[in-house]
This record gives structure tokens, sequence and C-alpha cells, in this order.
């Protein structure tokens, strides 16, 4: 295309940036669509149509965006401590981030996952995976907060975690590492001998989604990559690929690359039900936590828990069945039918399509190819559906439209191709810039995605972006699908390494937002629900501070008594009943980060000042037109001072 007609398709958006003088050698783009501009601006004061979520990946947060715009609305803190408002820092938080291994402020979170009733998500929770540590979080979408996570014992690198069952019954999470269960000082030479993987089925509770692990399946010592779970005609199984079934431990890039098939593992969850129900279940020891936030005091409640029940294949016949699955595969995804499992052959060309009902016809059959650690191998040709021939290079994660396309992501060629299902015809393709890896159509894993656009996440945007140094940002890419031929619309960079996403409707949620946590009912123990009521008290070292927030004020804000070795803890209570007025609070010196109590909350700032003095705090969130005067005092005596504790109660104050 001459640079001319670039332009001219480019629309205003050129204009615009060639107007103020930043068109810095613009590139070509294949497949840019008309007026795109146009047909991703939203208005200032107007609404995006979807919700995105994206993972934060090595930042350990779930990033909001606005689609088609890509406008980025909120960044919530999940697996990792968030000084913006104090996640993983205040008192109430701390205990979010506990597992067995003590605090860990930190993950790499890969997959957020919306709740789903009959298959289509519902717009009530979020989960998303920590793959290091492993654990699995629920954020709630009323708050857009992360209100649990819950460790996953017996398991090491939690990646192909968390996807969900048609009505939400369970998420699963799969040992992408495997590890000796139960952990023990081991030779790694000992791999094969010793190492296993485990596949975890976690309830979630209906009503609340609480989540507990209902049972662990182990199996042979494969790397469980990817997963999603049957619907429709498929719903009671679940599917995850694997690679490294030559179990190698050094070297993988070669010697987990020799088998021309892998697996992919199918789990008949309600099979595995019966059998925990027939006591075929082993109880095995494993300390994790389990941390909720409760809905009343706002304070996250941990708790530690011992033991798991643990199933094997060889005691529950007709649990897991192996099906081959070329080569090295990444992704595993389950059309909206629920008839075809696909998966990604990342070291092949070809994209592999397998049948859920030839696979119940080749079981019933006994058409199998041998037996692997206790698990039945079905025929290759017995389960295949068929596959996408020379489809492309690197193909990694498929997302459907609901109208009988698939597109699949190709990291190798860095394009996207959408093909026919069934069919298995190759009907368009597009490059992205570059090296993609998950695709995102709103309710694209879903039983009736919404489709209209697909969503390109990224790795590599050399030469993309105005350059930020050795590091550039991921990059997302908005791809029109309304038609025949997938039309680029639009870049935005994203923050962290968003591995997946999901989208919604807006109007799913967006009317169900919390607006305030109503003072009334705070429960919170050291709440402070009037100003009448704010006081400091002493108990031995530690001093407990009753202070209120209301604009453009702290009560109380001059605070004497205080001591070196003392340890102080700011309980601020958020009296503001108005829609978007948080209070932040910092002091001085204070080796922690601020505070940031929501109307009608408590949060508390623990502070161990090190030196006399006084010392200033104030309100660190823009309130009011006098949010600068929001400030206050707090003196700091030598230990053993006779300067006496103030105010310690209403009749105290002024
Ligand atoms: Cu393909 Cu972690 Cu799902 Cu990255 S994962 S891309
Ligand atoms: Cu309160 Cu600024």
């Amino acid at each position: 295309m001459s640079r001319r007609r670039w332009v001219e398709a480019a629309g205003i958006l050129v204009l615009v940036v060639a107007a103020a003088g930043l068109a810095v050698a613009a590139k070509e783009v294949k497949g840019l669509a008309k007026n795109a501009a146009a047909r991703v601006y939203v208005a200032p004061g107007s609404y995006d149509e979807f919700y995105g979520f994206f993972s934060g990946g090595f930042n350990g947060q779930v990033n909001v965006y606005g689609l088609p715009s890509g406008r980025l609305l909120r960044i919530v803190p999940v697996f990792a401590v968030n000084p913006e408002n104090g996640y993983g820092y205040s008192e109430e938080t701390k205990a979010m981030l506990v597992t067995s291994h003590g605090f860990i402020p930190w993950d790499d979170a890969h997959h957020p996952e919306l709740s789903q009733t009959d298959g289509v998500p519902d717009g009530r929770w979020l989960f998303i995976n920590a793959n290091n540590t492993p654990r699995v979080a629920r954020l709630d979408l009323k708050t857009f907060e992360t209100v649990e996570i819950l460790e996953i014992p017996n398991a090491a690198g939690n990646h192909s975690s968390p996807f969900i069952t048609q009505n939400s019954e369970y998420v699963v999470a799969g040992t992408r590492f495997s590890v000796p269960i139960p952990q023990k000082d081991t030779a790694i030479a000992d791999y094969k001998k010793d190492f296993r993987g485990t596949l975890t089925f976690i309830r979630v509770e209906r009503k609340t989604g609480r989540m507990g692990i209902a049972f662990q399946i182990l199996m042979p010592g494969f790397d469980y990559d990817l997963a999603h779970c049957g619907k429709g005609p498929s719903h009671g199984w679940c599917f995850f690929t694997s690679y490294n079934t030559e179990q190698a431990n050094t070297l993988l890039e070669i010697n987990a690359s020799k088998n021309d098939k892998d697996f992919t593992a199918a789990v008949n969850w309600k099979r595995a039900e019966e059998c925990v129900a027939q006591g075929k279940a082993q109880e095995m020891t494993a300390a994790y936590t389990h941390n909720v936030l409760d809905d009343d005091t706002r304070i996250v409640k941990p708790e530690k828990l011992t033991g798991t029940k643990t199933l094997t294949p060889e005691a529950c016949a007709g649990m897991v069945y192996f099906l081959p699955t070329p080569k090295s595969p990444h992704g595993v995804d389950v059309d909206p039918t629920g008839e075809y499992i696909v998966a990604g052959g990342k070291l092949s060309a070809t994209i592999p399509v397998h049948s859920f009902s030839k696979m119940l016809k080749a079981i019933d059959a006994k058409a199998q190819d041998g037996v692997a650690a206790g698990v039945p191998v079905l025929k290759y040709e017995a389960v295949l559906a068929g596959e996408v021939p020379k489809a492309c290079l690197g193909p990694l994660h498929n997302e459907f439209d609901g109208k009988g396309n698939v597109y699949t992501s190709c990291f190798l060629s860095s394009e996207i191709i959408k093909w026919t299902l069934p069919g298995f015809k190759v009907v368009d393709r597009i490059p992205v810039y570059y090296s993609v890896g998950h695709l995102l159509i709103p309710g694209g894993d879903s039983r009736k995605p919404w489709g209209k656009y697909v969503v390109a996440l990224n790795k590599i945007t050399k030469d993309r972006y105005l350059p930020t140094g050795p590091e550039l940002a991921q990059s997302a890419q908005l791809i029109d699908i309304s038609g025949d031929k997938m039309q680029m619309l639009l870049d935005f960079p994203t923050t962290g390494e968003p591995h997946y996403a999901q989208a919604l409707p807006a109007n799913l949620i967006m009317d169900k937002s919390a607006r305030i946590y109503p003072i009334e009912k705070n429960a919170h123990p050291f709440a402070t629900k009037a100003e009448k009521d704010t006081r400091i008290e002493r108990s031995g070292k530690e001093v407990h501070v009753y202070m209120t927030a209301i604009r453009s004020h702290f009560k109380p804000d001059n605070i004497e008594g205080i001591q070196v070795g003392d340890t102080v803890y700011f309980h601020v209570t958020n009296l503001e009943q108005d829609w978007d007025i948080p209070h932040g609070f910092a002091v001085f010196g204070s080796e922690n980060a601020n505070i940031l109590p929501m109307p009608g909350e408590t949060r508390t700032l623990r502070w161990t000042p090190r030196q006399a003095g006084v010392f200033p705090f104030y309100c660190t969130d823009f309130c009011s037109a006098l949010h600068q005067e929001m400030q206050g005092y707090v003196r700091v005596s030598p230990a053993g001072s006779k300067v006496p504790l103030s105010p310690t109660g209403p009749s105290a104050q002024k």
C-alpha cells in the first residue's frame, strides 16, 4: 500500500498525529479498516460497550479496560501488593497474601475466567490463577476487588487454571510443573520415579462464590499446560493439555520435544465425584491457606487447612483418558456446541480437533493404544474430528465467534487465522504485531459468544511504539470480526504481560456496581461511626487511634503522647456516604503504603515511629477544594516520657 493510501485508510487518527508533528516513520499495517478511528471512538462521557478483564501476568494484577476504546479503567490488585490503595499493606488486607510459605507479595497471573451460568458469563465473579506459588483468586465484580484467595497444595506452576465449568460448579487447577508429591528432598534425576502432577477441582458455592478444594487427581509427571471444561453435551468433563510426556527434567526445549504426540487429558469429573462418594479417594496431608474477605468487617479472615482428598486414575476407572495430541500442545479450547476440543499444536503446523462424541464411542469400543501410567490412551484416529492442515506457525490459543468460526493465534507467524468448524478450512488471516499469545472474543470461550471483536494479546512490540528503554510495552490489538474479513482497528499498550483476557457486555455488571459501603453495616472492630466517638487508646506499647475522615478533615488531627518504641495503629473510618469519595491517609516516615478507605469503610495503617519529633499526616486523595487542608500532626516523645496521651475521648476534644 502506498503511503498516500495508507493515510487515507487510517483516516483522522493519522491526521491528528501528523498535525501534532509526532508522526515518526509510520508503518504499513495490513488489514487496517477504513474509518478505524471512528469505529473505536467512544466520545467523552460515553461508555464502552464491553468490560475487558486482562491479566497482568508478572505484575500479579487484573487490568480492566473498556472496549472498543482500549481505555484503562482500573487496575485491581490480586496477588501483588498495591501501594495505590494499600492492598496487602493495610492490617485488614495483609492476610490475603499469606500462604503456607509465608507472606507472598507477588505472583504471576495468567488466566482471568468469568463465572458462568448455563455456559454464559453471568457477571458475578472473576477467577484468576497464580502460577508461581499456586493459588486461585476470586474477584467480586460488584466492587472490583479481590475477595478470596485459595492456595493449591500438592501443586506447582499453577498454569492450567482456573478454567470453569458451565454453571461455575468447579474451577480447575493443573500443575504445569510436576514435583515430588508430597514434597520431599529427592534427587532431581529421580524425576520419572518421584515426580507427579495434580489436577485440582475447586468447588465454587453457587450462592456465595466461596471456593474449597473438592478433590485432587494424582497424575503422571507431565507438564499440564492449559485446560478448558466441556459445555452442553460435554458438560461433566474437563480437558487438560500436557507437554513433556517424555518426563525430561533438564533441557526441556530439546528433551521435551521428542514425542510426536503428547496428550490431552480428558477428565470426567462427574465420575470423580462418584468415586469420592464411594470412598475411593485417599486423604493426603497438605498445608494450605484459604483467605476470605469478610463482608461485614471488610477484614480478611485467614484460615489454615490440612489435607485433601486424592484420587488416582487406577482407583477410579473411567475418570481419565488420554487423547494423543500433536505436538507439545499449548491451549485447549472447547467450541460453543461442546462437541469439538481444539488444541494448539505449538510445534505442529496442523491444528488437531478432537470430537467429544467420537471420544465417548472410542471409550465404549475400547479403541485404545495402550495405557500410560495407569491412564488409557485412546487411538488418535478414533477421537479425531479433523485437522486444519498447514494452518499457520505456532498455533497457541483459540476463541470462537458462535457463528461456526474459530480464531487461532499463531505465535511464530504473528497472525490470527480464522477457520470454519466443522470444515477445518482457513478462510481469513490477518497479521498482528508481533508474537501473539492468547486471543479474546467477548464470551469467546462460552456457549454464546457475543463476537464482534477479537483482541490479539501480543508479546513483542519492537518498533511499534515510541521506545521506552530496553523494555517495551506488551500490546493489545482490537480487530473487527463482524464481517467476512478481519479488520484491524486499534493498538493499545497494556500493563504487565497480559496472557489471557475475557470480556462481557458492560450492561451485565455496570448497574450492579457498588457505590459505597453503608456505614451502619460497618462491623469492623475498630470502626468509628461518628466524630464524637473518635479517641486514642493505649494498651502497653500498642496505641490505637480511632480516627474519622470526612471532607475535609481528620478527627483527631492533633495527637500527642505517642512514644518511640510504640506501635501505632491508625484505624481510619471514612464517614462519607457518597460515591467516589475515598480519603487517603499517610504519615511521615511510615515504612508502609498509604491506606485508602472507601466511603463507609475502615482501614488500618500500622506505624512504628523511630524518633522523637512532630510528624505530619495528610489525605492523599484529592477529595475537595479543601483537600490540601486535610492534614494533622502526631507528636512523638522519647520512651518513658510523661506527655499524656491525647485526645483520649470525646471530652478531651474541642
Ligand atoms: Cu499461552 Cu500462560 Cu495461557 Cu501465556 S499462556 S500466552
Ligand atoms: Cu480527603 Cu483529600
